[in-house]
């Protein structure tokens, strides 16, 4: 892990301006259900961190024109994808929307872009980001995940108690084969689009066995060599708090990801597991705050104008390697 070429005091000036204006954030939508409230929240968090560039929504086609409309009045550039299915099969995934993700591997399509950061719509930033676009070109960027929630009873990990956050707490046992490659938590991660990386993403779905985790472990399975850790104040995994708190430095945190069960801020009540811990309640509360705060709305004599949609002559291109990579459509169910 090298933390310190991402802090921002270390980072890269040298790239040329016309680099710096092809950076984006994206995040991903897809149905008609509550996650827009998540996009919005994003939306007014990147602003109030004052970030520099733009966040682009990637929604699937059952996201309706009203919260397309809603996400452009916040300033957001919203995008349509069209879904991606992996191959069928018996899978049953850690949770059944999990399926709609892999349409999350579009985005190596907008090409417009040099670099982007995604971040789930369950995310909300902190502290301003930016300067992990500076981080070197050639690798993929992301937190490493925490192996001890229920969510991951189906792994030999889990049922040893191997962590890689605490990994000589329990050690992993020779039995069980080579210890399990780093693995990182996929609602936030810094990359490169590139229609030749995205082509080989959708052909390697084809002929890739589909598994719980979905598109996370898939991405971790393609991206295991130019896999880099970043420090886990870039994207908190809720568990943390209560799985590995001596890790966690709460008031250095940066991103928050709201993926525990009963913690998205929109729909919390408090009656889960865990959901009663002051840490979670500061959280929740600090994510509301910023939703509700109407000052951060977009205001475009404030703000500036949307940057201008700079797709114009992508559209063919982008429709040539969707239909080149196309795995399998079908119409999209209503993702959670
Ligand atoms: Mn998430
Ligand atoms: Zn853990």
């Amino acid at each position: 892990m090298a933390p310190e070429m991402l802090s921002s005091k270390t980072a890269v000036y040298s790239k040329p301006a016309a680099e710096v204006q092809r950076r984006a954030y994206v995040t991903f939508l897809a149905g008609d259900g509550d996650y827009i409230k998540g996009a919005v929240g994003l939306a007014k968090g990147l602003r109030k961190v004052k970030s520099a560039y733009p966040l682009v929504v990637a929604v699937l086609p059952d996201v309706p024109k009203e919260h397309r409309q809603i996400l452009e009045s916040q300033g957001c550039i919203v995008r349509e994808i069209e879904p991606v299915y992996p191959p069928e099969n018996q899978t049953k995934f850690a949770m059944a929307y999990y399926v709609i993700n892999y349409s999350k591997l579009r985005i190596w399509g907008f090409v417009e872009y040099s670099k982007m950061i995604y971040l789930d719509a369950d995310i909300q930033v902190f502290d301003n980001i930016d300067h992990l676009f500076d981080s070197p070109d050639g690798y993929f960027y992301a937190v490493m995940d925490c192996f001890c929630e229920k969510t991951w009873s189906h792994t030999p990990q889990y049922k040893i108690g191997y962590c890689q956050q605490c990994p000589n707490k329990v050690q992993w046992r020779a039995e069980l084969g080579e210890p399990p490659a780093l693995y990182f938590n996929a609602g936030m991660f810094v990359f490169q689009p590139s229609l030749s990386t995205c082509q080989a993403l959708l052909e390697t779905l084809k002929v890739t066995e589909t598994t719980p985790f979905a598109e996370q472990d898939f991405l971790n399975k393609f991206f295991k060599n130019i896999y880099r850790p970043i420090p886990l104040v870039y994207n908190l995994v809720l568990a943390m708090l209560w799985r590995h708190p001596e890790n966690v430095e709460l008031e250095k945190v940066k991103v928050v990801h709201y993926c525990a069960a009963g913690s998205k801020p929109w729909r919390y009540t408090g009656k889960e597991e865990n959901m009663q811990r002051e840490d979670i309640k500061m959280l929740v509360k600090k994510w509301r705050d910023i939703y509700n705060d109407d000052s951060l709305d977009y205001n475009p004599e404030r703000d500036g104008p949307l940057p201008e949609a700079e797709s114009n002559g992508l559209p063919p291109l982008l429709a040539a390697m969707s239909e080149a990579g196309v795995v399998h459509y079908i119409t999209a169910p209503s993702a959670a």
